[in-house]
């Protein structure tokens, strides 16, 4: 049996703190905004939080360029502020974990500035800069031909010192030389700061990139159409850590060519993607981090399951009651306990404002030319842009949602907020919001069947396509459940044999029958029960 943590039994909960509650009036989400939420945060049943990046930064990627990783954005607040969140959070049992952004940082780090000030600062090697090369015309070219994931290339030019520095994201965010021991005797100093101001934990940043390939070769080509190409096999996934994100599942509806390309989400992909990961986990000794959304993905109950409004609160519940039965730490992500959905169809371009949807926008138009039709590409953003994840939350029916009582909220609140807030869904024993708590309720008195549990996938010929079944049996081997996820629009039959007089305990009340053919139209059910009431 897997040894027992308690951030493996952590239920995370994501603030992305632009998006989360305006406190003073200026449109955009703070920390004074957060600390009066945690009473809600608290009342879902989850143990910690997870901020995205509070640090001083030029925000050019929303803070995952930081500036200065000892001191607040100011217009999210102060250190005094960041402590009394500390301190509140820890009244309430919450833990709080920060996100460590530490493969880059800004250009604006004074790290970065005087690394940049002459080819023999101190700071030299504690970034990634190599020399020019040149084609037989004499045309200076990047060291390698990588392309930036943020399109381009992945090499930023420095006139100064005639040299190239690293810069997977955008060309603000150079690439730290994790080789580097002062660098990471650096880094670990500004850890220590924030574990000694109360801080439990970090959530990593792109801890995937910061191996490199010593030689950083070139990549071979896939992308005919472009200079530059994917070099991740040199540079991703090199360090062995206790628990990572891995992102079959978030990545599951890109294409082949990249994330924009279309590739319709299909239930066998989820059910192949959740089994891999599940059974391999304990197999080597790993552990599952359990997610479906964050603040770089569309919302899953868009992309995965149906957001229509005849469907979204049963399509939204069968996804908590997935996340919810799987082994893992759990991560949601701040509105995912509502139901929020994706950006509506009616908004147009102008409405994402994301830097990687909006260059990958532009850079098609510029090779469509002004004009073209790009209906295509539009579809894929209201599926995958990572704006979609980032939409102010929806706190009430007032104006804006509740988020901001003041002037225009940074990014558009999504049309249906006036339906869909927590105001309305506390207390309606039929919200989304309320069934998060029933299942955050019953994976925590039942850990030992879910977090910790043993997963064993029901073959597919008999649940049919739709319905992706499964069952998690504590390690002990008293406790069993079953779970039935429909992910279709219509009723779907499931043979009850061998699950006979089993109750339901969690989603609709469907009775599970002696025999063959009862119907589920549900989003799920399942039941716990002693191994020696079975037939
Ligand atoms: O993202 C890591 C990452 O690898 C991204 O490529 C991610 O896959 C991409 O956003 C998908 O479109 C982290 C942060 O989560 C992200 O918000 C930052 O933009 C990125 O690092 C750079 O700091």
């Amino acid at each position: 049996a897997p040894s027992k943590k308690w951030w493996k039994d952590a239920v995370v909960y994501q603030i992305y703190p632009a998006s989360f509650l305006d406190s003073d009036g200026d449109g955009l989400g703070d920390l004074q905004g957060i600390i009066s939420k945690l009473d809600y945060i608290q009342s879902l049943g989850v143990s910690a939080i997870w901020l995205s990046p509070i640090y001083k930064s030029p925000q050019n990627d929303m803070g995952y360029d930081v500036a200065d990783y000892r001191n607040i954005h100011q217009p999210y607040g102060s250190m005094e502020d960041m402590d009394l969140l500390i301190h509140q959070c820890h009244e309430r049992q919450i833990k709080v974990l920060l996100d460590l952004v530490v493969n880059h940082t800004s250009n604006e780090h004074p790290w970065f500035l005087e690394s940049r000030s002459s080819r023999t600062a101190t700071k030299r090697d504690w970034y990634i800069w190599r020399d020019p090369k040149y084609g037989l015309d004499g045309s200076r070219k990047p060291p390698n031909n990588w392309a930036s994931i943020f399109g381009g290339s992945a090499w930023t030019w420095d006139e100064m010192t005639g040299q190239y520095y690293l810069s997977l994201f955008l060309p603000s965010q150079p690439h730290l030389n994790w080789e580097n021991e002062s660098m990471r005797q650096a880094t670990h100093a500004d850890m220590i700061f924030w574990l000694d101001k109360g801080v439990d934990g970090f959530r990593i940043d792109s801890m995937n990139l910061m191996s490199k390939h010593s030689d950083l070769p070139d990549a071979p080509i896939v992308n005919p159409n472009s200079d530059f190409q994917p070099g991740d096999k040199y540079f991703a996934s090199g360090p062995q850590l206790n628990m990572v994100f891995t992102g079959d599942i978030v990545d599951m509806d890109f294409g082949p060519g990249g994330k924009y390309e279309r590739n319709d989400f299909q239930v066998s992909r989820l059910r192949a993607i959740t089994s891999k990961w599940q059974n391999a986990m304990p197999k080597f000794g790993g552990w599952n981090a359990v997610y479906l959304d964050n603040h770089d993905s569309g919302r899953s109950l868009s992309r995965y399951a149906s957001d229509l409004p005849q469907h979204r609160v049963n399509a939204a519940k069968m996804l908590a009651t997935y996340m919810g039965t799987l082994s893992g730490t759990l991560f949601l992500l701040q509105g995912q306990e509502i139901g929020m959905t994706n950006i509506p169809d009616t908004w147009g371009v102008e409405d994402y404002i994301d830097v990687e949807g909006s260059n990958y926008y532009n850079s098609v138009l510029e090779r469509r030319g002004e004009g073209a039709d790009m209906t295509d590409l539009l579809r894929e953003m209201r599926l995958k842009a990572r704006d979609n994840g980032r939409l102010p939350m929806q706190w009430n029916s007032n104006k804006n949602a509740g988020f901001t009582e003041g002037g225009k909220p940074w990014m558009r609140v999504n049309d249906d907020y006036k339906e869909w807030n927590v105001e309305k869904q506390v207390g309606d024993k039929n919200s989304v919001l309320e069934y998060w708590r029933e299942v955050l309720a019953l994976r925590k008195s039942e850990s030992e069947v879910f977090t910790y549990g043993h997963y064993e996938e029901l073959d597919v010929a008999r649940t049919g396509e739709n319905v992706f079944a499964y069952t998690m049996t504590s390690f002990d081997e008293q406790k069993k459940a079953l779970v039935l996820l429909n992910f279709s629009d219509m009723d779907q039959r499931f043979d009850t044999c061998g699950f006979e007089g089993w109750s339901t305990l969690l989603g609709r009340k469907t009775e599970v029958g002696v025999g063959v053919g009862r119907s589920i139209n549900g989003y799920g059910c399942y039941e716990v029960r002693p191994p020696q009431q079975q037939p």
